[in-house]
């Protein structure tokens, strides 16, 4: 049996606070995603759709992009990801009946949390404008009310989100379609997510990729992970550490938090990590303030200098003169650092940042992971460019058990942009599209996420389509957000369940419901599967095989080709064909993407195919120069005033992004509520407030732009000086639209000035 959705909501009230653990995994997670499994989907269901899980012929875990050892595991378990599974396959469903019972100005006051526990969409809805209701419509009056949008309308007044769910065949023929119709507007989760990563890797080793396979974890000598929460984000990934450990690495975390799956990991697929004590994962955590991650790059790299001055053995001096260019410049720009300075801003006892120094000259077998924690800062670019340096000055990349690891989000949000979903795509790639189906792609570039909202704002936007993703609750500045997307005159999203952007609409919106990775895709009556590629360039089949929630549904490939042939109606594609046999979507991207030579034929192999990776494969660096750059860079500290505090904006362990499972966060010690802010109890001191506290959270940005969070709940916690955490999407009101990255634009969700107040009531 299933359990109706619950009724409860999230308050600051109903919080309840425990202590923080040190371990992740063990019995606990199992007992945790069973009964959320058995809640959404029945026991029966549940059994046969975790089997099915990561196998060589079933589908693709919708959670993280951690890769499947071979994908050919016995299942490997993972609590997270099984609560991902859980809330997709969940038999609750959001049908015509439910649009007539709620309005959607009452929807709209419903939290995320309840939105998403009513279950899947089963029919396509629309709001006409002026309505408070959505009312079913079909799939063809739907297209051409989407039509209809288009043609009032030019080609740069549309955008075409993606978020890193969609599949590579329904993400190469949406970009086909935005741009067979004329625009690059196609920005993606990317920009908020991993961007930095892209551009930093792209400027410096030339490829914008982890150049690590699974097998280099295993076999590193010391892994640093750096600003990421394996434990609650990619669980599978704490096996790979565990492995790795096995095999004599070390291990060093960085973080402003003692995150628990960093600490120790109980295994749940082993005997010993269920009865046993675990295993201790992290040898060093240098619990950093939020935003001096450059610093301390910068100060080891000035150290692993100085030691090779001494000992003659710490640099690679032989890649480094062979592959890399840059390195006088670096040597004399480390050299006239001020080290005090640099290790004040990020308040780590000099000790310890001596013992990863020396720990990094004891073996070239280096491996750099990173996620949030480094990309989303106005100078995550320059923080990434300076962990390359790092690996490239001890020869540390394009060798075994060595290389950078920005480790992924969505699940295929790596494939989406190998498929060309960008606003930025280079020449090459438009050649090779514009010929294989015989078209003039734009070569102006389009909007990212931020640009798009900013040109909504302006009233720049007319139709809005989202494919996946909760465009309004994700972006940064909600309240800015909203207005944009209220003044578009159509908003189309492409979804499998509620969310908060079905109730902030443009004048008119369409809700287009789809196929999800655990469903049978039978388009066009035949059997078809998708792929997608893992964080480290593995691109490998996905099959879903659960009743679809609704025969009404599609899969993304059809809708996308449905729309496609209503809109253009003289296109050079045949769209209908694409649609029913997505082999021929394959050849197409056999010959416009390289790296897929006989596409179709090799993810018939278990485990599927590697993508090219020059730097990994050959030592090559495809950079302008043909060298992997070393680059200068400059810190420039955060200015916090007095009375201020660094917020950075997290995932709780009960959340998949904007999705919110539940309202613990397990591991943290927090039940029944989300509206929390985590902060050193020193701090809490001096700005005169006590655990307990319930405030108003407000963030100061040179615009003078008041933007106000009320009622959260103050908890005293062990995070850096100085700095405090909130949950997302909550705390995204906080985030101005104009704080950035500096050359990704990335929204800095990590650094946010933040005052306290107490309540007006
Ligand atoms: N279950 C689950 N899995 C997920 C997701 C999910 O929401 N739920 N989301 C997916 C997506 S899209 C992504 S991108 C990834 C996100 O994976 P993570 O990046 O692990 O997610 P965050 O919760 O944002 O955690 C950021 C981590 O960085 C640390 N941090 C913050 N600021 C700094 C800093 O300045 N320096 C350092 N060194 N550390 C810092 C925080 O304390 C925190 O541990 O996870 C993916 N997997
Ligand atoms: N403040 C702050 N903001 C952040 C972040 C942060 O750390 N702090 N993180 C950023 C990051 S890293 C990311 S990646 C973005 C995430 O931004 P998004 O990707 O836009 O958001 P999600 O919450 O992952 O999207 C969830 C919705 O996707 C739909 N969905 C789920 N599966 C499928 C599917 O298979 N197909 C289709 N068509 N739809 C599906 C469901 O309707 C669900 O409601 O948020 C960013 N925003
Ligand atoms: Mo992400």
């Amino acid at each position: 049996m299933t359990k109706p959705a619950p009724e409860q909501d999230d308050d600051e009230a109903s919080i309840s606070i425990g202590p923080a653990k040190a371990v992740a995994g063990g019995v606990p997670a199992v007992v945790a995603s069973l009964r959320m499994s058995a809640a959404q989907m029945g026991v029966r269901r549940t059994a046969k759709t975790l089997l099915a899980l990561n196998q060589v012929d079933g589908f693709d875990c919708p959670g993280c992009a951690w890769p499947d050892p071979d994908h050919r595991s016995s299942f490997e378990f993972c609590e997270n990801g099984a609560k991902a599974v859980a809330e997709e396959a969940t038999r609750r469903r959001v049908d015509p009946a439910f649009f007539a019972a709620h309005s959607i100005s009452t929807l709209a006051e419903r939290t995320d949390h309840w939105l998403g526990q009513q279950g899947r969409l089963t029919h396509p809805m629309h709001r006409a404008a002026g309505a408070d209701h959505y009312r079913p419509i079909s799939w063809d009056d739907a297209f051409g009310v989407v039509a209809d949008a288009l043609a009032a309308s030019t080609p740069e007044r549309s955008v075409f989100y993606t978020s890193g769910r969609t599949s590579n065949e329904a993400a190469f023929v949406y970009q086909l379609f935005a741009r067979v119709l004329g625009t690059n507007n196609l920005p993606d989760c990317s920009n908020m997510c991993h961007e930095s990563s892209g551009v930093a890797l792209g400027r410096t080793i030339g490829v914008g990729k982890a150049s690590v396979t699974l097998e280099d974890v295993h076999h590193a000598g010391v892994i640093l992970v750096v600003g990421q929460n394996p434990g609650t984000n990619h669980p599978r990934m704490l096996t790979a550490l565990e492995t790795a450990k096995a095999n004599g690495a070390k291990v060093v975390a960085v973080n402003p938090l003692r995150e628990a799956g960093l600490i120790r990991f109980k295994n749940p697929q082993r005997a010993t990590g269920v009865v046993g004590r675990g295993t201790d994962l992290a040898d060093e955590l240098l619990q950093i303030r939020v935003g001096a991650d450059l610093a301390l790059f910068q100060l080891l790299n000035r150290r692993l200098v100085e030691l090779d001055r001494e000992r003659g053995d710490v640099l690679d001096h032989a890649f480094l003169s062979d592959s890399c260019e840059g390195l006088d410049e670096l040597v004399a720009h480390l050299d006239a650092l001020d080290p005090d300075a640099l290790l004040a801003a990020t308040g780590l006892d000099p000790a310890s940042v001596e013992r990863v120094a020396q720990l990094l000259t004891t073996t070239p077998r280096i491996v750099v992971c990173w996620a949030m924690g480094l990309t989303q800062h106005r100078q995550a670019v320059a923080t990434i460019q300076e962990v390359v340096n790092l690996l490239l000055l001890r020869g540390s990349i394009g060798r075994p058990g060595a290389g950078v690891c920005p480790v992924r989000g969505h699940s295929n949000v790596q494939g989406d942009r190998t498929m060309g979903i960008t606003e930025q795509p280079g020449d090459a790639f438009l050649d090779a599209l514009g010929a294989e189906l015989d078209f003039s792609p734009p070569r102006q570039h389009g909007y990212d996420v931020v640009a798009a909202i900013g040109a909504m704002a302006r009233g720049d936007v007319d139709v809005f389509m989202g494919l996946g993703g909760n465009f309004v609750a994700a972006a940064p500045d909600t309240a800015v957000t909203t207005d944009g997307l209220r003044r578009c005159r159509l908003t189309v999203q492409v979804s499998t369940k509620l969310n908060r952007s079905h109730v902030v609409t443009g004048s008119e919106a369409l809700i287009l419901p789809c196929l999800g990775r655990t469903d049978r895709d039978h388009t066009g009556g035949r059997a078809q599967r998708v792929t997608v590629e893992d964080s480290m360039g593995v691109v490998h089949a996905s099959v879903g095989g659960l009743e679809p929630p609704s025969p009404e549904l599609r899969s993304e490939v059809d809708i996308v080709c449905g729309l496609a042939a209503r809109v253009l109606t003289t296109s050079p594609v045949d769209w209908s064909a694409l649609a029913t046999d997505y082999d021929r979507i394959r050849d197409h991207v056999e010959r416009v993407v390289p790296g897929f030579e006989r596409f179709n034929e090799r993810i018939g192999r278990p485990g599927g195919f590697t993508l090219p990776h020059p730097p990994r494969d050959t030592r090559t660096f495809p950079t302008p120069s043909g060298r992997a750059q070393l680059t200068a860079n400059d810190f420039v500290p955060i200015e916090v005033p007095e009375g201020r505090l660094l917020l950075q904006t997290i995932r709780s362990h009960d959340q998949y992004n904007t999705t919110i499972y539940g309202l613990d966060d397990r591991y943290r010690g927090i039940s029944n509520g989300r509206r929390v802010v985590f902060v050193h109890r020193a701090d809490l001191a001096q700005l005169a407030f006590a655990d307990g506290d319930v405030v108003d959270v407000i963030s100061e940005f040179r615009d003078g732009v008041e933007r106000r969070a009320p009622r959260f709940r103050l908890v005293a916690y062990e995070v850096a000086r100085g700095t405090c955490a909130a949950y997302f999407p909550e705390a995204n009101v906080l985030v101005p639209l104009g704080s950035v990255a500096e050359h990704s634009n990335t929204p800095t969700s990590k650094s946010v000035v933040v005052r306290f107040e107490r309540p007006a009531s």
